[in-house]
């Protein structure tokens, strides 16, 4: 095998070749720039590109809605367990503090003899996935491919074989977009600054950060040429030696190698926390990067990708059996389109080639539902009225898709707001079964078989006469009743907001008495209405609340119910509007009692006044 060069000495093997790369890096700058921006000093402005010009570029990767994310390296063979602490994965060099020489001892035993990446690919695209970005570098250095700019990497193993080379190929071959996630952290280059703050072994004497953007830009231009990514999925760009000077640069060089490639808003140091979304317009990056989570509600016009984990790590952790469920992540999957974001859900392989079983039998069970709904997922947008009860809802052209992921009582589901002509409604999984609609003032009424199709999702299509037209006013039902629902209530303040599991369905996390509810709606009959509200209150309770309408202003005190998911209902008085019209109702805290004001699920006024 080869051996790592020069352990002591703070020089890579790399640096010869390193004059070669920079005087690339140059011509390509002189290529991709009028000379006198070059010769004046100036950044490159990035090539400007039109609206539509984008448009043609995100197209596959908004489209694709689904991708697969592998994390796999050295740090698979201790598989997370190391000196009796069994919560390391691939950040396992820095959390269990290994010396860079220990570490390197992976090297010689990577020999993952069951490496198949005609199997990788076809599980992948079995699952639905249309991309799969891998780690070419995580933020230990190790490279997957046989990098010419360092040892580190699979040729000094005793594996020796090109990984991404074979993976591209294998998905090239079915169909799959092939990506790389690589690190701009890097814990084994000498060159790289900072070091960890436990790692005094290595002196940081004679280390030069330029020369590591240098050799970075170079692997990255290796990657692109040999492997030709549709995705550079940055990561590890937070350490103050990233800045976004350098994060432009990085952005203009990789796109004057491969113009129509998409790459990740940590490219730049926009990303705001792990909530990953770009904090700002003067930031590079296609796309934000939320980690281990969901966004509370999408963003129009901004392109994002939620990153996750099926169990708690991201590299192999033998130890962890968090496993997430099927149904689990089909509803995760369904969210996140729903809010029009795309799904990268992580494999951590494991030392000999294979994935964790766990893991094949859940991308087997979501490709299942994928082969049957899949129509639902790809190409499709955000839903055109938020969250609503019973599960989420998806579109595309004429169509809605609506995902049922907890099947009404009564057979009947509500889809407010859409006051579109409604030409058909079938279940997707089974297209010549007709369901009945009926339209309204509230919506869009869909009378639903007895029974679920699909427990996890049942998905049933709306074919709409014309595009769809959404009047989220509140207004009166058949009866007179005006129900003021929490998803169309609006927050003012900062902890207060919907939650929509389930079992809630309200205005929950209500920690800050400043934080106020109100819905606009209209009144057609004036005259005096009940007014009640739909709550659960964890004990104590005791909290006070006014309701504010028409100039009128009911007191209540905040009962406690039997937990927070516990439903009941209570009138503080009637309020009296004089006139039709559009009114707003405003509900307050006057006084905090407890952990929570409630859980506010409704506002109901009843016609007639009360009791
Ligand atoms: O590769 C996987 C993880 O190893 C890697 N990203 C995923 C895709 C990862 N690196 N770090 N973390 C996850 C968590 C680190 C979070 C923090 Fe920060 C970095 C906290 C402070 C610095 C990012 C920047 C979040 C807040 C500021």
């Amino acid at each position: 095998m080869k051996s790592v060069v020069n352990h002591s000495a703070p020089v890579y093997r790399s640096f010869l070749s390193h004059r070669f790369a920079i005087v690339v890096i140059l011509l390509t700058a002189f290529l991709a720039a009028p000379a006198s921006e070059v010769l004046l000093g100036n950044q490159p402005a990035r090539a400007a590109e039109t609206d539509e010009q984008r448009d043609a570029r995100m197209k596959w990767w908004r489209d694709a809605k689904f991708g697969m994310f592998i994390h796999w390296g050295l740090y698979a063979i201790p598989a997370g367990e190391w000196k009796g602490r069994t919560n390391h994965a691939e950040w396992i060099r820095h959390s269990a503090q290994i010396p860079r020489e220990t570490y390197d001892e992976f090297l010689d035993q990577f020999n993952p003899t069951e490496f198949d990446a005609d199997a990788w690919a076809r599980m992948a695209k079995d699952a639905g996935m249309k991309y799969l970005v891998i780690t070419s570098k995580h933020h230990d250095g190790f490279c997957l491919w046989p990098s010419d700019l360092t040892d580190f990497d699979v040729e000094s193993t005793p594996f020796k074989r090109d990984i991404l080379g074979e993976l591209s190929a294998a998905c090239r071959k079915h169909g799959i977009k092939f990506c790389l996630y690589h690190s701009i952290m890097d814990w084994h280059h000498p060159d790289y600054l900072p070091r960890r703050r436990w790692e005094k072994e290595r002196s940081t004497e004679g280390a030069d950060y330029d020369r590591y953007v240098a050799y970075m830009k170079g692997q990255l231009k290796e990657l692109i040429e040999r492997y030709d990514p549709a995705v550079l999925w940055f990561d590890g760009e937070w350490e103050g030696t990233w800045t976004h000077e350098r994060g432009k640069d990085l952005d203009d060089y990789v796109r004057s190698l491969k113009p129509d490639i998409i790459i990740n808003n940590r490219v730049d140091k926009g990303r705001r926390g792990m909530e990953g979304l770009t904090g700002g317009d003067q930031y590079r990056g296609d796309f934000g990067t939320p980690e281990q989570q969901i966004p509370a509600s999408g963003l129009p016009g901004v392109d994002w990708e939620s990153c996750m984990t099926m169990n708690r790590h991201w590299g192999w952790n033998k130890n962890d059996k968090n496993w997430k469920s099927t149904a689990d992540l089909i509803r995760k999957l369904v969210d996140i389109a729903s809010e029009g974001g795309n799904f990268l859900l992580n494999i951590g392989p494991k030392p000999d080639g294979t994935f964790p079983q766990p893991s094949i039998e859940r991308l087997a069970a979501i490709g299942r539902w994928m082969d049957v709904n899949g129509e639902s997922i790809y190409g499709t947008t955000a839903s055109p009225v938020g969250k609503v009860p019973w599960g989420r809802v998806t579109q595309k052209s004429d169509k809605l898709y609506l995902h049922v992921f907890d099947w009404p009582k009564d057979d009947s589901i509500l889809l407010p707001s859409v006051t579109t002509k409604v030409k058909n409604a079938y279940p997707l999984a089974e297209t010549s079964k007709k369901l009945d609609v009926s339209q309204g003032d509230q919506g869009v009424t869909v009378s639903l078989p007895d029974e679920a199709l699909d427990p996890i999702d049942t998905v049933i299509v709306l074919e709409l006469a014309e595009p769809v037209v959404v009047d989220r006013s509140i207004k009166p039902q058949a009866d007179g009743t005006i129900v003021l629902p929490a998803q169309l209530a609006t927050v003012e303040g900062s902890t207060a907001r919907f939650e929509s599991k389930s079992d809630r369905n309200c205005i929950g996390f209500w920690t800050n008495p400043k934080d106020a509810v109100v819905w606009e709606f209209k009144v057609k009959k004036p005259g005096s209405y009940t007014v009640q509200l739909a709550y659960a209150c964890e004990p104590p309770g005791g909290s006070r609340v006014e309701v504010e309408a028409a100039k009128q202003k009911l007191e209540a005190g905040v009962k406690a119910t039997d937990g927070w998911g516990d439903f009941q209902t209570m009138s503080p008085g009637g309020i009296t509007f004089d006139q039709p019209g559009t009114y707003s109702l405003t509900v307050r805290p006057l006084e905090l009692k407890g952990e929570g004001v409630m859980n506010l699920r409704s506002v109901s006024l009843r016609p007639g006044a009360s009791e």
